[in-house]
């Protein structure tokens, strides 16, 4: 099936065996977060900050142990290049407070990436699920103390992602996400705006190494509890980014639904030299439903294949569901994303440009219909059985449920 496959795109002028190595070669970012409903591992408290977990689904890893273990079976059914992602809250045997992490809080995590042989480590400040988290804001709060304290976890954590780069010798993005903002109608949306600027201006005065960690801001629309303003927003950091030589971070259930990521992407593109994701599925709102191979998935891997930014665009994944399996949604949502790569990868994406640099809206249009039937689903097991992978994950995985999970 799989020489039949070949010859099948051979027609069209796609060379599958490249198209496979490429993928191999794509880093996928992977949040840590999928395994404990975004706990954490630090006693910050309940989750906060505008996002939730619903559902109940048991066998949730309780601590660094159990998370390490899960994170182990999950991440070998994950064809591909990975790297881990980390919030500051998954510190291990921290006895300080967030504003004084520090490296070796994070040892043990490089131990274990360099164990798995992971191409890098992301990290995220974590500020939601903490008492400092004053009247629902942080960076832009009018408390001093306050906003200090998380300005000083921000370069804490820069520190930390310096040294992950060094260990890892990869880089590292620093993804900086807030949740402030205000339930309803504000008097001044101006003013925690500029606080929150003053406070990244602070953050970045740290020296470190611009080549190495890649500070990204994360913008947002609204949050639960949060639905009437939210300082960080997108015209904000996009400017904000813009002006201080920093990077966006889009997340696509940030964005009204009418509005694409993947029409983002080349926007930034034709501006900044890297352009950072966090790729979920929102529905109908910011839900972070784990990602499934569906269409605007495949718009944004086009975008990123076709415009050869597959070393420009940082892939991380963002999504939580508690209310089924852990291991199988993470397992999903990243098996998705290759997909989605993969099947951008098996398109002609010259041929189709030069069609619509003519004009020629007949033919574009009929091809791109071809490619949707194309024997995609068999390069893909051919992809895997490469990756010494099975399609069927599900098995090893109520396996695990049955033997691990299930006796927490
Ligand atoms: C929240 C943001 C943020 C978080 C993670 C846990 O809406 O998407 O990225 O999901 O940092
Ligand atoms: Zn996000």
């Amino acid at each position: 099936m799989y020489s039949d496959a070949k010859k099948e795109y051979a027609a069209y002028g796609i060379d599958t065996e490249a198209a496979i190595a490429s993928l191999r070669d794509i880093p996928v970012s992977i949040h840590c977060w999928q395994g404990d409903d975004v706990v954490g591992l630090d006693g910050g408290g309940a989750l906060s900050g505008g996002i939730q977990t619903t559902g109940n689904y048991p066998g949730r890893a309780r601590n660094f142990e159990e998370l390490k273990a899960d994170i182990k079976k999950a991440f070998s059914l994950m064809p591909g290049k990975k790297r881990l992602n980390l919030h500051a809250s998954y510190a291990v045997g921290a006895e300080v407070d967030r504003d004084k992490y520090e490296p070796k809080h994070f040892a043990e995590w490089v131990k274990f990436a360099k164990e798995l042989g992971l191409d890098g480590i992301d990290f995220n400040p974590t500020m939601f699920s903490h008492k400092n988290v004053k009247d629902g804001l942080t960076l832009s709060s009018p408390d001093e103390s306050i906003r200090k304290f998380w300005v000083e976890h921000c370069k804490a954590s820069i520190r930390i992602a310096e040294y992950f780069a060094r260990e890892m010798q990869s880089h590292s993005c620093l993804n900086i996400w807030i949740p402030d903002g205000y339930k309803d109608v504000p008097a001044d949306r101006l003013t925690p705006r500029l606080r929150l600027k003053k406070s990244l201006d602070e953050i970045l005065k740290l020296n470190y190494d611009r080549e190495k960690v890649i500070v990204a801001v994360e913008s947002k629309v609204f949050g639960i509890g949060v639905e009437s303003y939210t300082v960080g927003s997108n015209e904000f950091y996009q400017n904000y980014a813009a002006k201080n030589n920093i990077c966006c971070l889009l997340d696509n259930g940030h964005y009204h639904p009418l509005e694409y990521v993947s029409d983002k992407i080349p926007a930034l593109l034709a501006f900044y030299d890297k352009v950072a994701l966090h790729v979920t599925r929102g529905v109908r709102w910011d839900s972070d439903h784990v990602v499934l191979f569906e269409d605007e998935l495949k718009e944004i891997a086009k975008e990123i294949v076709r415009n050869n930014a597959t070393d420009k665009v940082l892939i991380g994944l963002d999504y939580f569901d508690a209310s089924i399996n852990r291991l199988s949604a993470w397992v999903t949502g990243q098996r998705a994303m290759q997909k989605a790569l993969l099947y951008a990868l098996l398109i002609n994406h010259e041929e189709l440009k030069a069609l619509q640099e003519k004009s020629d809206f007949t033919a574009l249009m009929v091809k791109q219909e071809e490619y949707a039937t194309l024997a995609f689903g068999t390069v893909w097991k051919e992809y895997l059985k490469r990756e010494q992978m099975k399609e069927d994950y599900l098995t090893e995985i109520k396996e695990y449920e049955r033997e691990v999970l299930s006796k927490r």
